[in-house]
């Protein structure tokens, strides 16, 4: 995605390194908040980000149909009540156009572009013991040397790219959601297959269907999926979520998920039939609520589950209808929430549409893309114009993985998360001195948090650690290696009580051929998290090695 040019690079591998204090990897929700904090405590640092502006996440997913799945009001940076209410959201769940534009706008207020460097992807990064300082190389061959290192890389930003043989063979186009073109697709006419009915698959299905001649969706694993209510803000609606600044910014930091509701039923204590009028009414909230905040027990008791699974299938049966569509849309084998839940708008309706097709692949998977379209594995073929790869990503691990990071005595992270992937709170990982991480494993994150929650309490946990770190005129942090078991400990014992790693998703790892298996989002809580990583800051950052 480089736009640099070829004298350019020759220049840059020429030029001496680039001296910081700190290189923030990322200029998303996470990496702008990081330089914008750093910059504040009169550091050098300067952002570095592949793309060519800002966004991370919603500059790259660009794919038709891609909105949020949290309500914007809620998605914002909540560290200024004068940024929060400068934005106006157009409606309930923006759109990535908007998302992408609220980040630039960010961006421009906080003045943070002079500070990043566009279309540069940082290759290698390699911690020089002698020095204690990190030495970055980016694709065209610049060195950057610095005492910090933050990775605000995203947790869903390494896409699962070549998965079917016979890719490049293909005439017509083929695109991946993440990588979606920023020039307009015209789809009217063509013959469009998509492959993934995750949340972006399922926000594609329903946003292409009616523009395309014909559409045919592969389908391998069944998805519960839950309504979304999306309406159109008046300003009224924007005062009126503005007003709540001040006890949004208090709450939702300290819920189970970081979204503004938390669990207040208990399974037990109510009558089958009161339970059901509390499900009918979180449901009528067309949101994630029924999700993350109608009843914990959904990810504990293998009978509640059931019986919550079984209301989401019921309400998916009644707007599919067809039996054959409910074989294979409905999910029968794992329980509601065990996987990330999408919300949709009139997703399973597509499905009754004369001009889509439904492709189940579990039995019968896709062997390869041949010239004209996609081959199954029993010799089936169908011709397309478009294929659309909403395939997913490698996880929490990839971002980090696909860089060549070294760390104390030249070991590799590649290597190690390769056998064993381990982080101290999702913050640091041991062996790796001043590398500071937001939305790697063992943190909650995308999985089981609204990011941006999440993301901000990272930032600042970082920020505030390196500002101890040089009013205390101590150069360089690595947790111990006792902290780090201590922290993968407590986090498996965590996931081990939920049903969670009975699921077979990215929530796993499962989705990666090889990736060593274990739940990657902290699922404790992101208030319990966040009085963890506060408690440690008390103790003098406790389990955290300073000199
Ligand atoms: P997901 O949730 O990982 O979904 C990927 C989809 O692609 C899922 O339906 C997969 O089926 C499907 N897939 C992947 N490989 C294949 C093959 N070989 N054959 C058929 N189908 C395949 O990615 P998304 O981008 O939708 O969402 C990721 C997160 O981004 C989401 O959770 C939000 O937090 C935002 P499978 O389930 O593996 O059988």
């Amino acid at each position: 995605m480089s736009e640099i040019s070829v004298d350019e690079k020759k220049t840059n591998s020429a030029a001496a390194p680039l001296k910081l204090d700190a290189a923030v990897i990322g200029a998303g929700v996470a990496g702008l908040y990081q330089l914008h904090l750093l910059r504040q405590q009169g550091m050098n640092v300067k952002a570095f980000d592949a793309a060519s502006g800002v966004g991370g996440t919603w500059y790259w997913n660009r794919y038709p149909g891609a909105r949020f799945d949290s309500e914007g009001y809620i998605y914002q940076y909540l560290f200024s009540e004068e940024l929060y209410k400068g934005w106006s959201w157009s409606e309930k769940f923006p759109g990535q156009p908007e998302i992408e534009q609220w980040l630039n706008w960010v961006a421009d207020k906080l003045d943070l572009r002079k500070d990043i460097q566009f279309n540069t992807r940082i290759r290698s990064a390699r911690f020089n013991e002698a020095t204690e300082r990190w030495i970055l190389t980016t694709d065209s061959g610049q060195t950057i040397d610095t005492q910090f290192l933050v990775t605000c890389c995203g947790m869903l930003s390494a896409p699962l790219t070549d998965l079917f043989p016979g890719q490049d063979s293909f005439k017509g186009k083929l695109y991946y959601t993440s990588m979606y073109p920023k020039d307009p697709v015209d789809l009217s006419g063509k013959r469009v297959g998509v492959i993934g009915i995750g949340a972006t698959g399922i926000q594609v299905i329903q946003t292409i269907a009616d523009k395309v001649d014909h559409l045919t969706v592969f389908v391998r694993t069944p998805q519960y999926v839950l309504p979304m209510k999306n309406p159109k803000y008046t300003p009224a609606d924007q005062e009126a979520y503005k007003a709540r600044f001040k006890e949004l910014a208090e709450t939702l930091p300290r819920t189970f998920t970081g979204f503004e509701y938390d669990f207040e039923n208990k399974w037990a204590d109510l009558t089958p039939a009161q339970r059901r009028e509390v499900l009918e009414d979180i449901y009528a909230d067309g949101s994630l609520k029924l999700w993350l905040a109608s009843f914990g027990e959904i990810f504990f008791d293998e009978d509640v589950s059931e019986k919550v699974s079984e209301f989401v299938r019921e309400k998916m049966r009644e707007r599919l209808k067809d039996q054959r569509l409910c074989d294979i849309l409905i999910p029968k084998d794992y329980g509601f929430g065990t996987h990330r839940v999408p919300l949709e708008m009139g997703y399973l309706e597509v499905y009754c549409r004369p001009n889509v097709d439904v492709v189940p692949v579990k039995n019968n998977p896709i062997a390869r893309v041949t010239p004209d379209g996609i081959q199954l594995q029993d010799g089936t073929e169908y011709n397309f114009d478009v294929i659309i790869l909403a395939t997913g990503f490698d996880a929490g691990s990839g971002a980090l993985t696909r860089m060549d990071i070294h760390g104390r005595g030249g070991r590799s992270l590649t290597g190690e998360w390769g056998r064993d992937i381990r982080t101290t709170m999702g913050l640091q990982i041991h062996g790796y001195p001043n590398l500071f991480t937001t939305a790697t494993p063992l943190a909650p994150s995308a999985a089981l948090c609204n990011m941006t929650t999440c993301l901000q309490q990272q930032v600042e946990w970082i920020s505030n650690c390196i500002k101890y770190m040089r009013e205390h005129n101590l150069k360089v942090c690595e947790p111990t290696r006792e902290a780090e078991d201590r922290w993968v400990k407590h986090h498996e014992e965590t996931a081990a009580a939920t049903l969670v790693p009975k699921t077979v998703s990215w929530y796993m790892g499962s989705n990666v051929k090889g990736k060593p298996r274990r739940l990657l989002s902290y699922i404790g809580g992101v208030g319990t998290y966040r009085q963890k990583c506060d408690e440690v800051a008390a103790k003098n950052y406790e389990g955290f090695a300073m000199h």
